[in-house]
């Protein structure tokens, strides 16, 4: 500090000190000697004046030794150098003895009758002064008086030097006191500064004492910036949380209205056998993620009221406060009669595109009845997605793929909206797409959103090439982007997670009361290992592959038998369909048959719960499970897997996962396996059994970074700032013109 105090301070005052004296000294030599000479001058005609009686009448009597004597008392003061009486032909009266050779009578002229100059001599300068007594005079006379110099030479001499000196010693004390007062100075914008820091106290101005200072405040306005583009980074790998999400709704979108629409909502009211309502979670990934994103953000969840117990439970509006325990958003229902959810949901939907999307070779169904509803479902969804807008350019978040349409009939409806659309599930290869009788109108309507999401970057290439194969648009490999009628849509992986740390976990025991607890419950004997399944009931889970794989291995390995149990959590779904009654019917017979084949005294191979569970429930089994099977033929995600992680806090537990499951891209620490090759499950299962704790624990340890670090805040966080990078760019002027010639 010191060091640049000087290189700031003191050398440019120093220097400009030295430019002053460098040009200042002259003018002040000239102007010393102009007053020592007129101070000369004037002295010359104060020794005249006394001497003019004395000497005209010495040079009236021609008295030539009085003059010589006169004149040699006169001539003691040492500055007066030498006088000389002329006559006014020029030539000299008298000299007094030191008047030099070199200055005669003649030496100064002119008619004035006093006049002065300064010559040069050799002995150095003198001032010549003239008095002419001519005129009232019988014998006229000049008086020449030389006074000597030299002294003004050496009294400049003494000033400059005196200036000098007081000058360096001026520009000395002057530094001293810039570094001192500069240090005082910066020491106590550092104690400021420092303390801002320490207390944060920069991100609240109120806070902040002696604002008044502009620096200060410049330098907390940048601190706090700083502060906060670093957080949002951080948060951004490694710690994003409902804050991080609501700041950037705040900051980023400057508080938009977001609105999430979706197929199932996030709250169930169902009528009990008493028909009181009786409010439940369902089982879906989608809402597994979502729910913690609407609790940060609030806004508006619309969704399909499909509970017994869902009309009596809203208000007027088909809306509802939630959740039940704190209500932090709206839950604003809609209505599907039979025939819209026959022909929407479990025709079109699960039937056609969940079947088409997956590849656990189900052969998707396709019927034109079933698209015209999907098409009026869509259209009815939009409706009420426009009457809960309350702003011109809300954020819509649509989930999955029950509303392929709707990103090009809200367009329609709210032109300046930023629209995004995350699909759930796989996407699969053009080919396979390409069986769908409708791919170019649901491609054609997709393409009208901001964003489209999916959860890998396979599936991301899959679309594009999709799209490539079936619409005619420009599509930007690099930048992932499709541009059709001048309207831009990025299509980006979005890895889709859950909330860290899982609300459940707070309910729930240390790990080892809830393995007791379970093996309890179940009738599972404390030293049997429990293997776990949870899932909704569903043929892309691969749960008839994994009995088989028990199987397996309890042949092959028939000292195995007694040691382990299945524990299979087979929430009922889309029951209606006869492909998963099938399903249910063929994991009955499955069960059965295995059971009866291994069943020793009380233990039992495959223990099946076939019912929905609550969510503390399903969270008391993760911990429980020695390891948890994750067997999916195909799944977008799955995030059974990630909530199995996230479950055990004691870093112990075994994850088996399949490749076909996107979460293996990011838990590569899992047993990982190929779920059609039931061999290869099975000794997963005993790799599992068998694995040591350090390894246990050093597997799991990676996999809970991962999701900490990459949970569902941050998948949410991504892409609405993704969507306020559109927003940003859109309302650039050039966008402006660009969308309203494309509008028109
Ligand atoms: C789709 C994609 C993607 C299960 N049984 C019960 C229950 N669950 C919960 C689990 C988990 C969720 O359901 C299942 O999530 P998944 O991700 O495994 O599967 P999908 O429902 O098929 O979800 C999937 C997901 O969307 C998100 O994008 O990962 O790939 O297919 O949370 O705990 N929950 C309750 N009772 C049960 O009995 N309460």
């Amino acid at each position: 500090m010191f060091r640049s105090v000087v290189l700031r301070f003191v050398l440019p005052v120093a220097f400009a000190s030295c430019v002053v004296a460098y040009f200042g000294l002259p003018y002040i030599d000239r102007l010393l000697a102009e007053w020592f000479r007129s101070d000369v001058e004037l002295r010359a005609q104060l020794v005249m004046h006394s001497m003019e009686e004395p000497i005209t009448a010495l040079v009236e009597k021609n008295n030539e030794s009085g003059l010589r004597n006169y004149l040699a008392k006169v001539t003691s003061d040492e500055r007066l150098l030498a006088i000389l009486v002329c006559s006014p032909n020029g030539s000299a009266i008298i000299k007094s003895e030191r008047a030099p050779a070199s200055v005669s009578c003649a030496a100064i002229g002119g008619e004035s009758p006093a006049t002065s100059r300064i010559v040069q001599l050799s002995s150095g300068s003198v001032q010549l002064s003239r008095f002419d007594f001519d005129s009232a005079q019988p014998r006229p006379f000049r008086v020449l008086m030389l006074h000597d110099l030299s002294f003004v030479d050496r009294r400049q001499r003494t000033a400059r030097d005196f200036l000098l000196v007081f000058v360096g010693i001026s520009v000395l004390l002057l530094a001293l006191l810039i570094v001192l007062v500069a240090w005082l100075q910066l020491r106590r914008w550092a104690e400021v500064l420092i303390g801002d820091i320490r207390g944060k106290r920069f991100l609240d101005d109120a806070k902040s004492p002696g604002m008044s200072l502009p620096i200060l405040s410049q330098v907390r306005k940048v601190l706090a910036e700083a502060e906060e583009k670093q957080r949002l980074e951080i948060d951004f790998h490694e710690n994003w949380t409902p804050q991080a999400l609501r700041q950037v709704v705040r900051d980023h979108l400057h508080s938009a209205q977001v609105i999430i629409v979706s197929n199932r909502e996030p709250y169930i009211h169902n009528f009990d056998a008493d028909r009181h309502p009786v409010v439940q979670v369902p089982a879906s990934g989608m809402v597994t993620a979502l729910e913690p994103i609407m609790r940060a953000c609030s806004g508006v969840w619309v969704a399909h009221g499909a509970g017994t117990a869902d009309r009596a439970t809203v208000d007027r509006y088909d809306q509802i406060r939630v959740p039940p325990d704190d209500p932090s958003y709206t839950l604003r229902r809609v209505w599907l009669t039979e025939a819209e959810e026959q022909g929407y949901y479990y025709g079109f939907c699960n039937e056609g595109l969940w079947a088409l999307c997956h590849l656990a070779y189900v052969r998707p169904a396709f019927r034109a009845s079933d698209w015209y509803s999907y098409e009026k479902v869509n259209a009815k969804f939009t409706e009420v997605v426009a009457a809960e807008s309350n702003t011109d350019s809300p954020v819509i978040l649509i989930q999955d793929f029950h509303f392929a349409l709707l990103p090009r009939l809200i367009r329609k409806k709210i032109p300046k909206a930023t629209i995004a659309l995350f699909w759930h599930i796989p996407w699969p290869n053009a080919e396979t797409f390409g069986v769908c009788p409708w791919k170019r109108e649901m491609l054609l309507h997709m393409l009208s959103a901001d964003i489209l999401g999916f959860h890998t970057r396979y599936h991301c290439q899959n679309f594009l090439d999709t799209v490539d194969r079936f619409v005619e648009c420009q599509i930007d490999h690099e930048h992932m982007t499709v541009t059709l009628q001048g309207h831009v849509c990025s299509v980006a992986p979005y890895p889709i997670s859950i909330e860290w740390p899982p609300r459940w976990l707070k309910g729930l025991p240390n790990v080892a009361a809830c393995r007791s607890a379970v093996h309890e419950r179940h009738g599972i004997a404390a030293d049997v290992v429990i293997g776990l399944g949870v899932e909704r009931w569903d043929f892309t889970k691969g749960i008839i592959e994994r009995f088989q794989a028990l199987e397996a291995l309890l042949d092959r390995n028939p000292r195995h038998r007694g040691r382990i149990s299945l524990l299979q959590v087979a929430a009922p779904s889309r029951s209606q369909l006869p492909a998963y009654q099938a399903l249910q019917q063929q994991t009955y017979g499955e069960v059965e048959r295995i059971n009866a084949k291994f069943t020793e005294d009380s233990w039992r191979p495959i223990v099946l719960i076939d019912e929905h569970q609550e969510p503390l429930r399903i969270f008391e089994l993760y911990r429980a499970a020695d390891f948890c099977l994750v067997n999916s033929l195909h799944d977008g995600m799955n995030l059974v897997a990630k909530e199995f992680v996230a479950a055990r806090d004691d870093e112990d537990g075994v994850l088996i996962l399949s490749t076909f499951a996107g979460a293996s891209r990011e838990l590569s620490e899992a047993v990982l396996i190929n779920p059609f090759d039931v061999t290869e499950t099975a000794e997963a299962m005993e790799t599992a059994m068998r694995m040591g704790r350090d390894e246990r624990r050093n597997r799991m340890s990676l996999m809970r970074r991962t999701v900490k670090e990459n949970n569902v805040y941050r998948w949410a966080g991504r892409m609405l700032m993704d969507a306020a990078r559109i927003r940003q760019r859109q309302s650039l002027p050039s966008a402006k013109r660009r969308r309203g010639a494309s509008d028109g």
